[in-house]
């Protein structure tokens, strides 16, 4: 048992790379994000990435760094000790991503592993690191939900080149042959749930999601904590896009609001 996740929990993330806990998180931290979400990315700054329609929020990175209501949302005492309960000690955040997927226009995320890109890029010795992904809308069938393979975890960590052209987002995508190799195995698994379901999942599992064609947007946090006695040595990236800082996450009280006071 551990501060957050249980004996069954601990099991499937050895076995699956991933653990679904639904309804983690409760509305009203939930509806607090979301009020400073929808205010930041109306803004145009640095942070706010679009999509290849140049019009369309696509991602709005590190926001806990000047928000502070977001500032204390990555703190949840259930994120962070569901990930220090995986990662086995103390964990930092190395980047937070809120992905919109906006209704409509929201794009894709191809097939991917984060960890070659933590590795090759941003100097992460090894992938023990959680992927902390937590449902801020509702996500169902049509809105582009998350894909994942289950024990995907277990391949080799491909760095394939980077693909700048097919999103917005540069990324180091996972071959067909891969995907299809391990998809072979387990299948692929889509988690759904209302806000507050949170997935996480190990850094080498291979994921990815498709558009949105729904008129419902899918607001997701990909919040990374790496353990500390994993700290990455020195990212080539933009310290606004991968942060330098590794200073241990101290979580707030369980019970504590998240809305800044
Ligand atoms: O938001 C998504 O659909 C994908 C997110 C993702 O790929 C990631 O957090 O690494």
């Amino acid at each position: 048992m551990g501060e957050v996740l249980d004996e069954a929990q601990l099991a499937a993330w050895r076995d699956d790379g991933m653990v679904v806990c639904p309804e983690l998180i409760p509305a009203a931290d939930v509806a607090a994000a979301m009020t400073r979400i929808k205010a930041l990315t109306a803004e145009r700054r640095r942070e706010v990435i679009l999509e290849k329609d140049g019009r369309t929020v696509r991602s709005l990175m590190n926001a806990h760094l000047f928000d502070e209501t977001l500032g204390r949302f990555v703190r949840h005492p259930r994120l962070v000790g569901g990930a220090r309960d995986l990662a086995g000690g103390e964990v930092y955040i190395f980047q937070s991503i809120v992905n919109l997927k906006a209704p409509f226009t929201g794009d894709i995320w191809q097939w991917h592993q984060d960890y070659p890109t933590y590795l090759a890029d941003d100097g992460m010795p090894t992938p023990n690191c959680v992927n902390v992904l937590v449902f801020l809308e509702d996500v169902c069938e049509f809105n582009g939900p998350l894909m994942l393979i289950p024990g995907s975890h277990r391949a080799e960590a491909e760095v394939n080149e980077v693909d700048r052209s097919t999103t917005s987002y540069p990324l180091r995508g996972a071959t067909a042959a891969t995907v299809t190799v391990q998809a072979g195995r387990r299948g692929i698994v889509a988690p759904k749930g209302p806000p507050g379901t949170v997935v996480f999942a190990h850094t080498n599992i291979i994921h990815g999601s498709g558009p949105n064609m729904s008129p419902w947007g899918r607001t997701m946090l990909s919040l990374t904590l790496n353990a500390v006695s994993n700290r990455h040595t020195g990212s080539r990236r933009p310290d606004w896009v991968v942060l330098a800082d590794c200073t241990p996450l101290r979580p707030l009280a369980e019970g504590e609001p998240v809305a800044a006071r």
